[in-house]
């Protein structure tokens, strides 16, 4: 694997959610795998849970990790081509990627839209032209339009939880926030419950306002609801989480009624496993009594991301 920026980069999700769950049964089994081999990881935006599972992960197979915080401590990036760089730019992606391709043996990108051009956001131009002049491995940490390890994470965390019979039902649930967020924490997790669906391993439902509808790239074989009690009713599991509009790009735009997942709403599921990819806003996007109720998932969830990331990691070193 020389690429993982989203689902399509994996040949067997099924089998690749076990190699995870592998990993988690014995984390040191591989702890040779990456001796002599350097990751860096690249972030434009902050982080918490992917900076340190990600570092764990590579850690664990013994490589050694460095990181750059490129937003507060590198040059400003310039990306277009053809430009005289008179403006505040200071180097070109060109040559600050095949650098920091000069020093590591994979390396992770986080890059987030910055929500003021779909086009621009959703060509993926900044994480593309990382990707090719790097010159080595690309781990997406999220891009403007995907966070594969969240929805890689988010999958296990199904597929290791779920003692029922048959298929559970999933609902990707829109909840409210007051800043504008990206759309690929969702556009990401429908991606890969679409191809978890296909194989027989879901039944997946998408909750949202209307005004909040996600490219239809990502959502392909989705039931797509805008009421949030009808999609909650017999739901396994209710993936909470906030996007800002997509058509109206950018926009948080006002919804009518009550979205936000409390202990009432709950009780219309099947008793539903909660999800979320963190961090979360209590008492606003979902409620507090839920993340602190036996229904959530949360800290399992993120602390699954250790196990999504090391399969990466080992697959690329293989
Ligand atoms: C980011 C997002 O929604 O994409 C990162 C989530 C992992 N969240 C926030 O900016 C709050
Ligand atoms: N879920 C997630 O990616 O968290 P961080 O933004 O803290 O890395």
């Amino acid at each position: 694997m020389k690429l993982f920026s989203s689902v399509h980069d994996v040949t067997d999700i099924k089998q690749f959610v076990q190699d995870a769950l592998d990993l988690k049964a014995a984390p040191h089994a591989h702890a040779e795998l990456g001796r002599n081999k350097t990751l860096g990881l690249v972030f434009m935006n902050p982080s918490l849970r992917t900076r340190l599972s990600t570092q764990k992960a590579a850690l664990n197979l013994g490589m050694t990790v460095i990181v750059m915080n490129m937003d507060k401590e590198g040059w400003a990036l310039e990306t277009q081509d053809g430009m005289i760089m008179n403006g505040t730019t200071v180097e070109h992606i060109r040559e600050a990627a095949a650098v920091m391709g000069q020093y590591c043996d994979i390396l992770g990108l986080r890059s987030f839209p910055k929500l003021q051009n779909k086009e621009e956001d959703y060509s993926e131009d900044f994480f593309n032209k990382f990707v090719k002049y790097c010159g080595v491995p690309v781990v997406s940490l999220e891009s403007a339009t995907r966070h594969p390890l969240q929805s890689f994470t988010d999958l296990i965390t199904i597929r290791e939880t779920w003692k029922g019979n048959g298929k559970p039902k999933v609902v990707l649930a829109w909840g409210p926030h007051v800043k504008a967020l990206p759309q690929a924490v969702p556009n990401s997790f429908a991606e890969w419950m679409s191809k978890a669906q296909e194989e027989g391993l879901v039944d997946f439902t998408i909750a949202h306002p209307e005004g909040y509808e996600l490219d239809g790239q990502f959502t392909q074989g989705a039931e797509i609801v805008h009421d949030l009690d009808a999609a909650l009713h017999g739901a396994d599991y209710v993936y909470v989480k906030n996007w800002s509009s997509y058509q109206d790009y950018g926009k948080v735009l006002p919804v009518s009624g009550n979205w936000m997942l409390d202990n009432q709403k709950l009780k219309q599921t099947n008793n539903a496993g909660v999800m979320h990819c963190l961090p979360v806003r209590r008492d606003l996007e979902l409620a507090a009594e839920v993340l602190d109720g036996p229904n959530s998932l949360v800290i399992q969830e993120a602390g699954n991301r250790l196990w999504a990331a090391q399969a990466v990691l080992k697959k690329m070193l293989s």
